[in-house]
């Protein structure tokens, strides 16, 4: 007998080797089951750190500074029969200013597309009115909701306490409230699990594939490379500068060739106004000399074993949160 095959757990009658299997690799046969979710929060709960966290890959821009994240981003997950769809948004935040209704559009449209969300809170932050207004967009969004209280390495006594009675009063229906910490990957299993209620059948994303590919990895997001790109340079940006100035910025990528394993990138930063060039290229040029280390860093897990040369640019365009160039190539228009 060959004990080499029926090695897939998906479908009984599959017969590949399990060294098809080897590389993480789905049965092109199977059925799978699929949930979307969006992740959605204040400002700097943790919902990008958490998509990271789950994919192992950096997916979403991580940073202390609120509002890191400006345009939904997709972050994919999959288990032996589960796959993960997440839809990372921008922190739900009440604000007129345009810019900051199409980042609250964002948020709002990953919910009408999603089959559930996953509703983070700090759980170290007192609860004021915006995150009541958070609560408020997850209970008349009429999809069904897990709760993650997030940070709990940081929680002190009565913190657990306090944002459950919260939860209590504002999400009276909801009886998924998990404590963990997306920054530790601690509780998220639990997470998935109840996350995992909400999936519905789909084929297999594979399954139109040519059968005689070599195994291709899943893949964690479907971002395009320039986007990851900005982002990169982005974050290292956030990284490096004062509170204030990360808020006046964005990154765009110009271009990006490769040849002979280098990858040659030209971006450039915009700004509001020129005292914040100044800033951003710092004394010397010590500062874009920082923010291009860094980026170079981060670039790295997108490039890994290619050698990164970037061009940065810092031009100063006072209404670029306006712009339409600038905000289709962001995300938040089409
Ligand atoms: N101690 C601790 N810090 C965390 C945890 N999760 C996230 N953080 C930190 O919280 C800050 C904000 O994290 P993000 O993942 O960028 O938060 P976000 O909700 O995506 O923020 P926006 O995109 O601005 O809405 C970062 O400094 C993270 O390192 C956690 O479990 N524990
Ligand atoms: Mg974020």
């Amino acid at each position: 007998m060959n004990t080499e095959t029926n090695a897939c757990s998906a479908d009984p009658k599959c017969n590949r080797p399990k060294s098809f299997f080897k590389k993480n690799m789905k049965c092109y046969n199977m059925r799978m089951k699929q949930v979307i979710v969006a992740i959605v929060g204040r400002p700097s709960s943790g919902k990008s750190t958490f998509v990271n966290t789950i994919t192992e890959n950096k997916v979403s821009i991580v940073s202390s500074v609120p509002q890191s994240t400006l345009s939904m981003v997709k972050g994919i997950y999959e288990n032996s029969d589960k796959r993960f769809v997440f839809l990372d948004t921008p922190g739900l935040y009440d604000s007129n200013v345009e810019f900051n209704k199409l980042l609250r559009k964002q948020s709002l449209n990953a919910i009408r597309e999603c089959d559930c969300l996953l509703y983070m809170i700090d759980g170290k932050d007192k609860i004021k009115a915006e995150e009541e207004k958070a609560a408020f967009y997850v209970r008349t969004s009429g999809k069904p909701a897990v709760v993650l209280i997030n940070k709990s390495d940081l929680l002190g006594d009565g913190d657990e306490k306090r944002v459950r009675s919260f939860l209590t009063s504002a999400l009276k229906d909801c009886n998924q409230i998990h404590v963990g910490s997306a920054k530790n990957d601690e509780g998220l299993d639990d997470v998935l699990r109840a996350l995992a209620e909400y999936a519905k059948e789909i084929e297999s994303p594979n399954q139109n594939q040519n059968r005689e590919d070599e195994n291709p990895l899943p893949e964690f997001t479907e971002s395009p490379v320039e986007f990851r790109i900005s982002e990169t340079i982005r974050e290292a940006a956030f990284g490096n500068l004062m509170e204030e100035i990360p808020h006046a910025i964005c990154v765009i990528c110009d271009d990006m060739s490769e040849r002979e394993g280098t990858v040659t990138i030209k971006a450039t930063i915009y700004c509001e106004r020129e005292s914040q060039k100044g800033i951003i290229i710092g004394k010397a040029g010590n500062m874009i000399k920082k923010i291009k280390n860094s980026s170079i860093k981060g670039l790295k897990s997108i490039f890994p074993g290619r050698y990164v040369e970037i061009e940065l640019t810092v031009k100063v365009k006072k209404d670029w949160k306006r712009d339409k160039r600038i905000l289709t190539k962001l995300g938040l228009i089409s």
